[in-house]
């Protein structure tokens, strides 16, 4: 017993280890690299650089974001990483805002990963052309005239081509997706992975706040980009002119399962680096509460327009958290529509099944008990003429019920008679004669009784009165005379009128 309970004990531990060793193969160990993102608050120091970052051109950082491009004619600017990559695989989060006055801007944003860093006034959105790696373009402006500006789209490089800008990029273009992020309430987002030699971006539109919340641009296999490189951002202006504002590169490397261990001692290093900016951001924060506690008058003008909000921003708010429920509702039930089109569809393929199996001459499958038929053609249900057919036979058989009914009526007459017939001659013979001669004898025989009966009655009465009295009797003999004379009458009549039905039927 306490063998099989140990045995039992180890065969769970096996299966748990190998479940466990699964999920763990299935799952991409993701850390945060600091020296690769920037985000607010407190995004520039105090003499506004932005730490492991450079930027140049026009491109200006404030604590809350790096203008990579203001809304000027004619301005460059981009921000580098200092150092290139240690990692192979990555995924980046870049949140940004375009913004204009007009209807339409110019010229667009530009994330980078290139083997070496761009110029800061290039001529690709800001940057360098016949760069080598990726370059996925936020092209505001439409210069093929073809109506599909804003657009995202990646073209990669081996350093020998020259974008094709007459074209929008479109002759060169890995992929890209048509979304519009310019004007946004909230900041616009896109999420960059590079895993595998797989390259896909996600985007979310500005419309709400959702961190979580992306939708897919692309997804391209087989993308080869340098294996160590910087990570940029550019933007130009041209005649028309937008803010290209950068609030956050939140950048992560990817790793496979098994290089996480390798990747440690790597990690050691950078989190000490790490620990030592977390310090550096408590004593800022220290710092900036000393010298507002030093310098009340101040610090109150600069927290009071944090504190209050204008007329104009409360009901801009406001919009737009009615356009996110809006958004949210409008999202439910275009799922629910896709939920009721996926039941619609299944519905009509199994009529289509069923239709089909009875055009080539199955029966169609029982109902499972508990459930409705389906109507439809091929539901098993009484039609109209089968009804119609069934009234006609019930009255057949109606009216045939009542022939038999008279029928059977008939024949009880009959057979009454013939038990009459029978109880009057109870031998049960069949008569030779015919019907009126039998019935004349019985007559006959009724009759001879009568007269016997009488005859009776006058020797009783003769004998009562001694003799015979004073008027003349009838006597014996006169009396069988007369009867004797009758009988042959009635006897000679039949002869006389059988002879003759035999004459005529001869002539038949
Ligand atoms: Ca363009
Ligand atoms: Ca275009």
């Amino acid at each position: 017993m306490q063998r099989g309970t140990n045995f039992s004990y180890v065969f769970l531990s096996v299966i748990l280890i190998s479940v466990i060793s699964i999920i763990h193969a299935n799952l991409v160990h993701r850390r945060f690299e600091y020296k690769y993102s920037f985000k607010p608050p407190y995004l520039a120091q105090k003499d506004g650089s932005v730490p492991f970052w450079e930027y140049g051109g026009n491109a200006i950082a404030s604590s809350d974001n790096v203008r990579i491009a203001p809304s000027l004619k004619s301005q460059k600017g981009a921000i580098w990483t200092k150092t290139p990559t240690n990692f192979e695989w990555w995924d980046v989060d870049i949140a940004f805002r375009v913004t204009g006055r007009g209807r339409i801007g110019a010229d667009g944003l530009a994330f980078w990963f290139t083997q070496n860093k761009g110029a800061y006034d290039g001529d690709v959105f800001g940057s360098s052309d016949r760069w080598v790696g990726l370059g996925l373009f936020f092209d505001s402006f439409d210069n093929d005239n073809k109506h599909n500006n804003p657009y995202i789209m990646a073209v990669v490089n081996d350093g020998t081509k020259n974008f094709d800008h007459q074209n929008d990029g479109t002759t060169q273009a890995l992929a890209g997706c048509l979304r519009d992020f310019r004007n946004k309430p909230f900041p616009t987002r896109a999420r960059v992975e590079y895993y595998q030699n797989i390259l896909t971006v996600l985007f979310n539109n500005g419309m709400n706040n959702n961190e979580q919340e992306y939708e897919m641009c692309f997804r391209a296999e087989n993308v080869f980009l340098p294996k160590n490189g910087y990570f940029g951002v550019s933007a130009a202006t041209g005649g028309l002119a937008d803010d290209h504002d950068v609030v956050h590169i939140l950048t992560s490397s990817l790793y496979q399962p098994g290089q996480i261990q390798q990747a440690q001692q790597i990690g050691e290093e950078q989190d000490k680096i790490n620990r030592e900016y977390q310090d550096y951001q408590r004593k800022l924060e220290q710092q900036k509460a000393d010298y507002r506690k030093e310098h009340p008058d101040k610090a109150k003008p600069e927290d009071s327009d944090d504190w209050f909000e204008t007329d104009d921003q409360r009901e801009l708010k406001q919009i737009f958290q009615g356009q996110i429920q809006i958004h949210q509702v409008v999202k439910e039930l275009s799922r629910k529509l896709d939920e009721i089109v996926g039941r619609q569809e299944r519905t009509m393929s199994l009529i289509t099944q069923q239709a089909s199996g009875l055009a080539h001459g199955q029966v169609p499958p029982p109902p499972p008990p508990g459930q409705v038929p389906q109507g439809g053609y091929g539901a098993d249900t009484i039609r109209r003429h089968e009804v119609d057919a069934m009234f006609n036979s019930q009255n057949q058989i109606a009216g045939l019920l009542n022939e038999l009914k008279q029928f059977s009526h008939e024949l009880k007459g009959k057979c009454d008679t013939i038990l009459m017939n029978q109880a009057k001659a109870p031998t049960a013979q069949v008569q030779s004669v015919g019907y009126d001669t039998q019935s004349l004898i019985s007559e006959l025989r009724d009759s001879l009784n009568h007269v016997k009966v009488g005859v009776q009655q006058v020797h009783q009465r003769i004998g009562n009165e001694d003799g015979c009295p004073k008027v003349n009797c009838v006597t014996m003999t006169s009396v069988l005379v007369v009867v004797a004379i009758q009988l042959a009458i009635i006897l000679g009549y039949n002869i006389y009128r059988d002879s003759k039905e035999s004459q005529s039927k001869k002539f038949y």
